[in-house]
């Protein structure tokens, strides 16, 4: 994509977050429709809305690309220009009034059959916080260049964990949480993958596990923090759209996948 391009397309996509996360202050403190919820997750009415309000500016200037979102697909599936959005990243806190919840959107383009993420926007409506990235140029802060932590060692690092929404999720990260927890500085838990990830580009974090994500959950965090010199490891899982993730600062992978290989294998023996 021509740099021209990149940058009205991210322009596009920080006044679809700014919109949407507009309507999530406007409804903070309001009692909140929730349309399904099963043993892990909530589906608000208002997920559904930001996501259309999301469409409707972005296929706007862009009315031949394709958008898959949480809340379902759009646009012309077979263009190669595909925006992937998450209009409420992390519900649960937003339905609970948890300040700590965000908009994702992610301009994906496709060469020689498969997506790349071009784009990316990460907007927290409640830190009035935006974080952008083009391939190719440095990951922004509310428009101030970001970096990675360079922190080394297990027992100085801030460690992120996300367990969502199913029993295999719980099944391969709950040893690796009783690991770690006794290894590094401290763990966190905040409940929206598209912050943990940003905050690693940020140095907030130096590292985020998790898996049984979505790629609306990770493709914007994960432009970002590679803009951001981090390393976005990410793979798909086996069974289904669902990716594992070890988000981190580029220094630290290495020593927490030999830490979970080994509690994953001690919780094997011990079933
Ligand atoms: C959430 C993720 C979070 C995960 C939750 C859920 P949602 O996304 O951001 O990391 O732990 O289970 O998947 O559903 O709020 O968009």
């Amino acid at each position: 994509m021509k740099p021209a391009d990149s940058k009205k397309a991210l322009a596009c996509a920080v006044l679809a977050a700014r919109r949407a996360g507009q309507l999530m202050r406007e409804n903070q403190g309001a009692v909140k429709t929730v349309n399904s919820q099963s043993a892990h997750d909530i589906k608000l009415e208002l997920d559904v809305q930001c996501q259309k309000l999301i469409e409707k500016t972005l296929l706007t200037d862009y009315p031949t690309a394709a958008l898959m979102g949480e809340e379902g697909l759009a646009g012309d599936a077979n263009s190669d220009l595909r925006w992937v959005v998450d209009p409420i990243d992390g519900t649960v806190n937003f339905t609970y009034g948890i300040p700590h919840a965000c908009v994702s959107i992610a301009l994906q383009e496709r060469v020689a059959g498969s997506f790349s993420t071009v784009v990316g926007v990460v907007y927290d409506p409640f830190c009035d916080e935006i974080w952008t990235a083009i391939r190719g140029q440095p990951a922004r802060l509310n428009d101030r260049p970001i970096h990675v932590s360079q922190r080394r060692e297990l027992r100085e690092c801030v460690v992120s964990i996300g367990f969502a929404k199913d029993a295999e999720s719980l099944r391969l990260n709950l040893p690796v949480f009783n690991d770690l927890v006794g290894r590094v500085l401290k763990i966190r838990m905040m409940g929206a993958a598209a912050l943990a990830l940003v905050y690693v580009a940020s140095g907030r974090f130096d590292a985020y596990i998790e898996s049984g994500i979505y790629l609306w959950d990770i493709a914007a965090g994960g432009l970002i923090l590679q803009c951001a010199g981090g390393e976005f490891w990410h793979r798909p899982r086996a069974s289904g759209p669902k990716f594992e993730m070890l988000a981190n600062n580029g220094l630290v992978r290495r020593k927490i996948q030999a830490r979970a290989k080994l509690a994953r294998a001690a919780a094997l023996c011990n079933q």
